[in-house]
């Protein structure tokens, strides 16, 4: 359970339904073209709080059987709904995902104790291992270290995906927590998380850019910090094409452009006009 990992983009046709081929498509891209070490579905990137729970289900069951045992899996199953973030918990574990994460709750200002109630009853009703998904910037929800080490008591919580910029508490749970795994979550910032000592890192660029992310994981770890930088130079040109253009859009074109099936994105979220398609073919062009 180490190293890069994709956060699974989802194709939708222009009706928002899933297109089951373009998934298994996606799928094989990022294991064969890619090189990816695993894949963490139903995240953010895969549009996951804007699916029915079917839809949901379906995705972690097309997954499953297109990859099957050659990449670990992590099942995102979090939601606001406790009883349907554990049935999705419960239906993961048994196609055999490896490890389920869950998005801390959120809009309601919910406090510790609820916190904690939510990840030990994912668990217990599931028995699968855990890693908790911090997204401050989008969920609101701060977890402090102490709070991290109450929710690291419970021994199958075995880690969390760490989306944020704070590399003052990365290091403070990095240096109190050896035993438990970090996933860094900003691919622009994936070397200095390296650096920090993250046993891997989760990312949506991954989906095109994974063997660049792999280089500067593996670089990065071997301390050829210039070299490292010169890799993630350029691969921060790229997400920074990515970021200005529309991000989950403008990866869906690159992937495209190379040949797979990977649709739209699902309204709330827009389509690209001609002008960022083409902008999505040519950062396709120049860096991948
Ligand atoms: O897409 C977001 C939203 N973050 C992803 C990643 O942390 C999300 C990150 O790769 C994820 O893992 C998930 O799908 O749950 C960014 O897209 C990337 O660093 C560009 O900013 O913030």
């Amino acid at each position: 359970m180490k190293g890069i990992f994709s956060a699974l983009l989802v194709p939708y046709d222009e009706n928002g339904n899933i297109k089951e081929e373009g998934l298994r498509q996606l799928v094989r891209h990022n294991i064969d073209v890619c090189g990816i070490d695993g894949l963490y579905v139903g995240g953010s990137t895969g549009e996951n709080f804007m699916l029915s729970t079917e839809e949901k289900k379906r995705i972690f069951e097309i997954v499953k059987d297109e990859a099957k045992d050659q990449v670990k899996l992590i099942a995102q199953v979090g939601s606001i709904n406790l009883k349907e973030a554990v049935e999705l918990g419960k239906f993961a574990t048994a196609l055999g995902y490896d490890s389920l994460s869950a998005v801390t709750p959120f809009y309601y200002k919910f406090d510790f104790s609820e916190i904690k109630n939510y990840y030990d009853t994912i668990i217990r009703e599931t028995g699968n291992n855990m890693i908790i998904y911090s997204i401050p910037f989008l969920t609101g929800v701060n977890i402090t270290l102490n709070q991290f080490a109450e929710l690291f008591e419970n021994e199958k919580v075995i880690g969390v995906k760490f989306t944020a910029a704070d590399f003052y508490l990365l290091e403070r749970l990095r240096k109190a927590f050896p035993n438990k795994l970090i996933f860094s979550g900003f691919d622009e910032m994936l070397l200095p998380a390296v650096v920090s000592g993250v046993d891997g890192a989760i990312g949506s660029t991954f989906n095109v850019n994974g063997k660049r992310a792999k280089e500067i994981f593996e670089l990065g770890r071997k301390g050829e910090i210039e070299k490292a930088y010169q890799v993630q130079h350029v691969t921060n040109d790229l997400i920074e094409g990515i970021l200005s253009n529309g991000l989950y859009q403008t990866i869906k074109e690159i992937l495209k452009d190379k040949g797979v099936d990977a649709g739209y994105c699902r309204q709330p979220m827009k389509k690209l006009n001609e002008e960022g398609i083409k902008f999505a073919k040519e950062l396709s062009a120049k860096y991948l």
